[in-house]
């Protein structure tokens, strides 16, 4: 990636810090903020270069304006990456809390225009420590007084995602499908319950050996983690990372839809339109796993209960349909017309902030 590449990037603002001591890089990207302060969760990962931090926490910042536009939800996007010196496993406890207590610095200097929450590699332990040092925190604990875990709720979304892509496609109920569930981390192991009692038959894979046992226990079939894009199956479920899905995969992918909580599924826009060619359904990540956004802005922001955050969780399948149906109007990809949604949501917000 060039220079120019880096930073020719549409997002609002862009707020970086290196830390000698630790060795952890802190990149925090405000995408958008028309609709609201900016939210999307901190990932802590590994990256080959800083330029891969910022352009990872540029295009996950995009996607949750996105996700919050088409959900009707009052904020904007952005994301927050911290760039690891090791596996996050291999990071001891003190070293952890001042990388924590770093960001939530950096967090605490944009003044409330920016909140997050967690995402890959962080928890609401992790968001009560941030806490500690800056109070624009989605996802504490509930003894903190936050909302908790958003998993059961995006696993929730995504199922609900699932129906109504089946149906759209033709293939009917879940009953009988058979599903594959790519990483059965907390999102994908939720999913692999709700999608099983609804009868689908499940193919599940991990680089995890010990989240295997226990779903091979429960009867699913597992899949090797090199076998998972060339293994037939009705719905392909991505639960695990994004960029899974470029132009040659799709062109190769045995699958009828798919339907996954990863964000950034599609590794470039090229990927939606072979799926589209060959009537593979594509679920817009950021409509699917909107569930999680329900949870935490709902519960936090709009004083939703439970109830209510499930009934908006729910609506995630209409939302799709309504998608799939401008697809079919416009003649465009899945993604191209759940952006064109969002946009109209955008268009007609009742906001008083310049574009
Ligand atoms: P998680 O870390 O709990 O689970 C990820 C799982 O994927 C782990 O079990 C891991 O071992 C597995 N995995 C990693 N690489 C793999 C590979 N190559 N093949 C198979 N499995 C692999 O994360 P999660 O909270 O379940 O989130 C899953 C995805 O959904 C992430 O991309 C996340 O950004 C997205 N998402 C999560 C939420 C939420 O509420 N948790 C909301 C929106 C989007
Ligand atoms: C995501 O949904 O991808 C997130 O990052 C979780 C989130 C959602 C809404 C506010 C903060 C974090």
């Amino acid at each position: 990636m060039s220079f120019d590449d880096t930073f020719r990037w549409d997002g609002e603002l862009t707020v970086t810090r290196h830390d000698r001591k630790t060795g952890a890089s802190f990149v925090i990207r405000l995408d958008s903020t028309r609709l609201g302060p900016a939210a999307g969760g901190t990932r802590a990962a590994q990256y080959a270069s800083f330029a891969g931090a910022l352009e990872d926490a540029g295009k996950l910042a995009g996607a949750m304006t996105l996700k919050m536009a088409v959900s009707n939800l009052p904020m904007g996007g952005g994301k927050s990456v911290i760039a690891l010196p090791a596996p996050r496993k291999d990071i001891d406890q003190v070293t952890w809390a001042r990388i924590l207590t770093l960001h939530a610095e950096n967090i605490d200097k944009l003044r409330g225009n920016y909140w997050t929450g967690p995402d890959v590699n962080t928890n609401s332990a992790d968001m009560d420590t941030l806490n500690e040092t800056t109070e624009f925190v989605f996802g504490r604990s509930a003894e903190r007084g936050g909302a908790g875990s958003s998993a059961f709720n995006t696993s929730l979304g995504v199922f609900e995602a699932m129906k109504a892509t089946a149906a759209y496609r033709g293939l009917g109920t879940l009953d009988g499908l058979s599903v594959l569930i790519q990483g059965l981390g907390a999102v994908g192991s939720g999913l692999a319950t709700i999608a099983s009692e609804a009868g689908a038959r499940l193919f599940v894979s991990d680089t995890d050996p010990e989240r295997l046992a226990s779903a091979e226990q429960l009867g699913h079939t597992v899949v090797g983690v090199d076998a998972v894009l060339s293994t037939p199956c009705d719905i392909f479920a991505p639960c695990a990372m994004g960029g899974v899905l470029n132009s040659e995969i799709a062109s190769e992918l045995p699958a009828s839809a798919v339907v996954g909580a990863a964000n950034n599924i599609l590794a470039d826009g090229e990927a939606g339109a072979i799926l589209h060619e060959r009537g593979i359904l594509y679920a817009p990540d950021f409509v699917t796993n909107a569930g999680g956004a329900f949870h935490l802005v709902g519960r936090e922001v709009l004083g939703w209960n439970q109830d209510t955050v499930e009934e908006h969780t729910r609506g995630i399948g209409d939302t799709l349909t309504e998608v799939y149906s401008i697809a079919q109007i416009e003649n465009t990809t899945t993604d191209q017309a759940a952006r064109i949604l969002a946009r109209r949501r955008v268009d007609t917000a009742n906001v008083t902030v310049p574009a």
